[in-house]
C-alpha cells in the first residue's frame, strides 16, 4: 500500500503542459471526454441517416440527400465502429476510470502517469486515422463493425480498398491505446491505494473498472492477431480467410466473437459501477450484498470467454456445439440477474431522492431488464435460427448497450460533473433531458422488435425491395420519428452541458453529501488530489448507519467525530 511518498508537486504552468500534453490524470480525462463527445454526435448523427433512409427508401433524407447502397452499408460500419469503439470504451473506461480511479483510492495520480498521456495520444491518432478513412478513394469501411470475410478480405468484394485498411489500422491504435489504460488501471489500484484502503474497501465503479480491464485484456489479443491477418490478406496477398486459398472464413468469426462477447461487459461492467454508486447514494443506503456483486462480475467475466459462438448459430457450426453455447449463455444471465437483483435490493425502502443522476440510474437498471430478458431469448439456438440477423437483435443489443452508454454513462456524467468541472449541472433541464430519452428509448427499440419478428433483416439499405416487408414500412417510419427526437433531445443536455461548465452554480466539495474518498477533496480537485492522503477507516456505503448523527460517513472520517453512537 502506498504512502505519501512525495510532497505535492506545483502544477505546470505552460498552456501546453496543463492541457494538451499533461500526464494529470484528471485532464486525460477531460480529454477522452471531449473526443467521446465528439464521436457521440458523428455516430449520432450516422444513426439519424440510417433511420430516415428506411423510413423512406426511396426518398432523400432530409437534410442530406440520396443514400445509395454502398454509401448505407458504409453508414452502418461507421455507426457500429463509432458507437462501441470510439463512444462507448472512451466513455465508459477512460473517462470515469481515469478521473475517479486516483481519486476514489486516495493517490495523487495514475501509476504511470506518462503512459496515460500515451494512451490518449494514441487513442487520438486512432481518432484520426477512422476520419481519414473516410475521405480515402473508395470510401470508408463497408464490411458491417464485425468486419465479416470473405467480404472484408478481398477489396474486390467491397470496392473500398485503403478505408478498410485504415479501419483496421484505426481499430488497432484504439486497442493499443486501452491496452496502456488498461495495465495504468490494474497497478493503480493494486499499488496505489491510501492507508487503510483494502480491496473490499473500494467503492463499486473502482472494481468494475477493474474486472473491465482484466476481461479486455485477456480477450483482445486473439482478434489483434486475427486483424493483422485480415490486413495481410487484404495487402498481401495471404489467405487466411479466403476459401479458394485454403483458408477458412469462420476463423475470423470466432477471433471477433472471443474478444466480441466480452468487450459487451467491458462497456457493461463500468455502467454497472457507475448505477450502484449513484443508487447507494440516493437512497442513502448501503449497496446490497457488496461483496457477492464482485463475486457474481468475476464470474460473469469469466463466463463471457465461453459464450462466443452464440452469434453463430447458423454458421455454419456444428449443432452438437450449439447447445453447450446456449447452455454458458443462459447460464451467464444467473450472476447478472443477481446483479440486478442486487440492484433492486439497493433501492428497496431507502429514501429515495430522484436527482438527475438518480432517474438515469434507475433507467438504466429498468433499460437493461428490457434488453436483458430478449437476451435470454437469442442465447438459445432453437429461437435464435429464427430471429439471426433480423431487427430483433438489432433492438436487443441497443437495449443493452444504450442501457450502458446512455442512462449509466450520463447518469456518471451528471453525477461527478460538479467534481470534475467544479460546477452544478442545472437539474430542471437535467430531468427534462432525462424523460425526452426515456420515453423516446422505448418508442425507437420497443416497436423495433415487432419489425424483426415481422422478418425485416439487418443491414438492408431498402427493406421496400421485398413484398413481405412492405406492410412494415409504417412502422419503420413512426420509428424513425421518435429516433430523430431522441437524437434531438440530447441538445438539451449539450445545452445545459456547456452552459454550467461557465455559469452553473459553484459547486462544494461534497454535493451529494457521498462516502468515498473524491468527495473528501476540493471541487475540482487541485493537482494532485488531496493536500494530504486520506486515511481509509471503513467501506464506501455507510448511509443511514444506526445511531450516527448524519446519515452519512465518509470513508476518511475517524470514528472518533462521526457520532458517540456509530459503530
Ligand atoms: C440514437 C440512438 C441510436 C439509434 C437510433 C441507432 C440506430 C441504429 C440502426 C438503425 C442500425 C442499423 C442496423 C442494421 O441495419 O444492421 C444500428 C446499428 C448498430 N448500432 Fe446503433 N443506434 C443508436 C445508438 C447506438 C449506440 C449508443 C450504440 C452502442 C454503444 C450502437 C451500436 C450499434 C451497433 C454495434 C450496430 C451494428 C452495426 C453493424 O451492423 O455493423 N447504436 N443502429
Ligand atoms: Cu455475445
Amino acid at each position: 500500500m502506498s504512502r505519501d511518498f512525495h510532497s505535492v508537486h506545483s502544477e505546470p504552468s505552460g498552456f501546453l503542459r496543463r492541457y494538451v500534453f499533461s500526464t494529470d490524470h484528471k485532464v486525460i480525462a477531460k480529454q477522452y471526454l471531449a473526443l467521446s463527445m465528439f464521436w457521440g454526435l458523428f455516430g449520432g448523427a450516422t444513426a439519424y441517416l440510417i433511420r430516415w433512409q428506411l423510413a423512406r427508401p426511396e426518398a432523400e433524407v432530409p437534410g442530406w440527400g440520396y443514400v445509395s447502397p454502398d454509401v448505407y452499408n458504409a453508414l452502418v460500419t461507421m455507426h457500429g465502429t463509432i458507437m462501441v469503439f470510439f463512444v462507448a470504451m472512451p466513455f465508459l473506461l477512460a473517462v470515469f476510470g481515469n478521473f475517479l480511479i486516483p481519486l476514489m483510492i486516495g493517490a495523487r495520480d495514475m501509476a504511470f502517469p506518462r503512459l496515460n498521456m500515451l494512451s490518449v495520444w494514441v487513442f487520438f491518432l486512432a481518432s484520426v486515422t477512422l476520419l481519414a478513412s473516410i475521405f480515402v478513394p473508395g470510401g470508408p469501411a463497408s464490411a458491417g463493425w464485425t468486419g465479416y470475410p470473405p467480404l472484408s478480405a478481398k477489396p474486390e468484394y467491397t470496392g473500398v480498398d485503403w478505408g478498410l485498411n485504415l479501419w483496421i489500422l484505426a481499430l488497432a491504435l484504439e486497442f493499443a491505446s486501452f491496452l496502456l489504460g488498461g495495465i495504468n488501471f490494474l497497478t493503480t489500484v493494486m499499488n496505489l491505494r491510501a492507508p487503510g484502503m483494502t480491496f473490499f474497501r473500494l467503492p463499486m465503479l473502482v472494481w468494475m473498472q477493474l474486472i473491465a480491464a482484466v476481461v479486455f485484456m485477456i480477450s483482445v489479443g486473439p482478434l489483434i492477431a486475427g486483424a493483422v491477418m485480415l490486413l495481410l490478406d487484404r495487402i498481401a496477398g495471404t489467405t487466411f480467410y479466403l476459401p479458394e486459398g485454403g483458408g477458412e472464413p469462420l476463423l475470423w468469426q470466432h477471433l471477433f466473437w472471443f474478444f466480441g462477447h466480452p468487450e459487451v461487459y467491458v462497456i457493461l461492467l463500468p455502467a454497472f459501477g457507475i448505477i450502484l454508486d449513484v443508487m447507494s447514494v440516493f437512497s442513502r443506503k448501503p449497496v446490497f450484498g457488496y461483496r457477492p456483486i464482485i463475486y457474481a462480475s468475476l464470474v460473469a467475466g469469466f463466463l463471457s470467454f465461453v459464450v462466443w459462438a452464440h452469434h453463430q448459430y447458423i454458421s455454419g457450426l456444428d449443432p452438437r456445439l450449439a447447445m453447450p453455447f446456449s447452455v454458458t449463455t443462459i447460464l451467464i444471465s444467473v450472476p447478472f440477474s443477481f446483479v440486478v437483483f442486487s440492484m433492486i435490493a439497493t433501492l428497496w425502502g431507502g429514501s429515495i431522492q430522484f436527482t438527475t443522476p438518480m432517474l438515469f440510474a434507475v433507467g438504466s437498471l429498468g433499460v437493461f431488464i428490457f434488453g436483458g430478458l430478449t437476451g435470454i431469448f437469442n442465447g438459445s439456438a432453437p429461437f435464435d435460427i429464427y430471429i439471426h440477423d433480423t431487427y430483433f437483435v438489432v433492438a436487443h443489443f441497443h437495449s443493452t448497450l444504450i442501457s450502458a452508454v446512455f442512462f449509466g454513462g450520463l447518469a456518471g456524467l451528471y453525477f461527478w460533473f460538479p467534481k470534475m468541472f467544479g460546477r452544478m449541472m442545472n437539474e430542471t433541464l437535467g430531468k427534462i433531458h432525462f424523460w425526452l430519452t426515456f420515453a423516446c428509448f422505448i418508442l425507437v427499440f420497443g416497436p423495433m422488435h415487432l419489425l424483426g419478428l415481422g422478418g425485416m433483416m439487418r443491414r438492408i439499405a431498402n427493406p421496400l425491395q421485398y413484398d413481405f416487408l412492405k406492410p412494415l414500412e409504417p412502422l419503420n417510419l413512426f420509428i424513425t420519428i421518435a429516433a430523430t427526437v431522441l437524437i434531438l433531445s440530447q441538445v438539451i443536455f449539450v445545452v445545459n452541458f456547456v452552459v454550467s461548465l461557465v455559469r452553473g452554480k459553484a459547486a462544494a466539495s461534497n454535493p451529494w453529501k457521498a462516502n468515498t474518498l473524491e468527495w473528501a477533496t476540493a471541487s475540482p480537485p487541485p493537482h494532485e488530489n488531496f493536500e494530504k492522503i486520506p486515511s481509509v477507516y471503513r467501506g464506501p456505503y455507510e448511509y443511514s448507519v444506526p445511531g450516527a448523527s448524519d446519515d452519512w460517513l465518509p470513508q476518511d472520517r475517524p470514528l472518533a467525530d462521526a457520532g458517540a453512537a456509530a459503530r
